[in-house]
């Protein structure tokens, strides 16, 4: 299935974003997702700026507005009664005013907000200013609450934004499941709306699920407490693409310090501890940043797109950027969730092996930043290419470029129109308009 692409790709993508706004925050995508999530709404944002500034302030702010008072800064607000959406806030059971879920995403607010900021500096600095001791409250809750073995550790696979890849097999394998957990019983009663709307060989298979639900139940039995959740929580793993996102947010926040005029030094010495503990994900056996489970210390010994990441943060080590190359020569569609040459990879099923644009975006950023130009815009084509054979969908095999997931979907539309849809010459489809 392929969406007919009736206008320009550029006037699509604005549409698909529009069309997801909600008033004032952007859904990922109709009836899948229909609430606002984190890092999906930062991309919006960034795709706003592309065509209207003001639109994408208000939805970072919005953003912001519910934030914790811990600093965190929660992975879903459920702006709307949605009763057909589940795990909705009764299995979250947050107390949040709009309710929110217990957990964070990838910390990419910096960095994008830096470049919104840079689209007009004048009219952005107001809301750097006010955007600016947030930012500085979550990093510190990333520091203080995740950061205690060195790198970031996630607290639910959800709080990586890559939900179900391999990186959280060994964790996930550990998490009890109580069968009579009502929750998990009506999930099994056909509860989970994803696999109402998507092909179930796409989505996180049903133990996988049952294991998403059981450390909901945890949060929600300690009310969400950071301290519960790391001492005593059913899933502790330590995640090289937060960890990483993380690093290039801190250079980005120290940016807009600076800008303000701010004291950085505080920052400046929590993006040195950070970049250290890093070191820690680094398996030497195979010669890649690995996830690993902070209770017993073992790796994941699975390559995935969590480990690219750190182009991002601005850092590369020779034997990984061989595992990079060869990965990625292995699929014609960059860049793989999962290592293709590993068992697990699977190019369809989510984050199991799948490209995902909004992530090689973030690679992209990285390899420009670090002068790999080639390798940039090799990614860039890539990317646009599957978005020109098929529209704006969640992710795509990366072997014959099939659509998967939601359509017209927020961040893809986003990262056309901020990054690889930049310079494409018009299809024949748009040259005939
Ligand atoms: C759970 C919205 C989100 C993304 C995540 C992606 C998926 C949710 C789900 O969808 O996660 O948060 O229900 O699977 O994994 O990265 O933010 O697009």
């Amino acid at each position: 299935m392929t969406q007919t692409l009736t206008k320009p790709l550029d006037q699509a993508a604005r549409d698909v974003l529009l069309g997801n706004d909600r008033g004032g925050y952007t859904i990922p995508t109709a009836r899948l997702y229909p609430f606002q999530w984190n890092w999906d709404s930062m991309f919006s944002a960034w795709g706003y700026a592309t065509f209207d500034i003001p639109r994408a302030w208000a939805e970072v702010e919005l953003l912001f507005a519910s934030q914790w008072p811990s600093g965190m800064v929660p992975h879903m607000v459920f702006h709307e009664v949605d009763p057909e959406y589940f795990p909705g806030p009764d299995v979250w059971g947050a107390h949040q005013s709009p309710p929110t879920s217990g957990i964070s995403q990838p910390p990419v607010a910096a960095t994008l907000i830096r470049k919104i900021y840079e689209v007009d500096p004048e009219a952005g600095l107001p809301h750097v200013k006010a955007l600016y001791p947030k930012l500085v409250a979550w990093h510190a809750w990333w520091l203080r609450e995740r950061c205690f073995d060195g790198p970031v550790a996630i607290t639910h696979p959800w709080e990586s934004g890559r939900d179900n890849c391999p990186d959280w097999d060994i964790g996930m394998a550990g998490v009890p499941v109580d069968d009579s957990d009502p929750f998990i019983v009506k999930s099994r009663a056909n509860s989970r709306r994803d696999l109402g709307l998507l092909n179930a060989d796409q989505r996180p298979v049903a133990s996988d699920y049952d294991r998403y639900l059981s450390i909901l139940a945890f949060g929600r039995s300690v009310n969400w407490d950071d301290r519960e959740m790391i001492e005593n929580g059913p899933f502790l793993m330590a995640d090289p693409g937060i960890t990483f996102v993380l690093m290039r947010a801190y250079a980005d926040l120290i940016e807009l310090g600076n800008i303000l005029g701010a004291d950085t030094a505080e920052l400046k010495a929590q993006e040195a501890r950070l970049r250290e503990g890093a070191g820690k994900l680094w398996n030497a056996d195979h010669g890649w940043f690995d996830a690993y489970d902070i209770r017993s210390g073992e790796f994941a010994n699975v390559l995935g797109s969590g480990a690219f990441l750190a182009y991002l943060a601005g850092v590369s080590r020779p034997a990984q950027d061989a595992h990079f190359a060869r990965a990625w020569d292995k699929v014609a569609y960059g860049i793989p969730s999962a290592d293709p040459d590993s068992e697990r990879f699977e190019p369809r099923r989510y984050w199991r092996g799948p490209t995902w644009p909004v992530v090689n975006s973030l690679i992209a950023m990285g390899l420009k930043d670090m002068g790999r130009l080639q390798a940039e815009e090799r990614l860039r084509d890539e990317t646009a290419r599957l978005i020109e054979a098929g529209g704006f969908w969640e992710y795509y095999d990366p072997i014959d470029g099939t659509p998967c997931g939601g359509p017209s979907f927020g961040w893809t539309a986003a990262v056309w129109l901020t990054w690889c849809g930049q310079g494409r010459t018009p299809l024949a489809a748009d040259k005939e308009r």
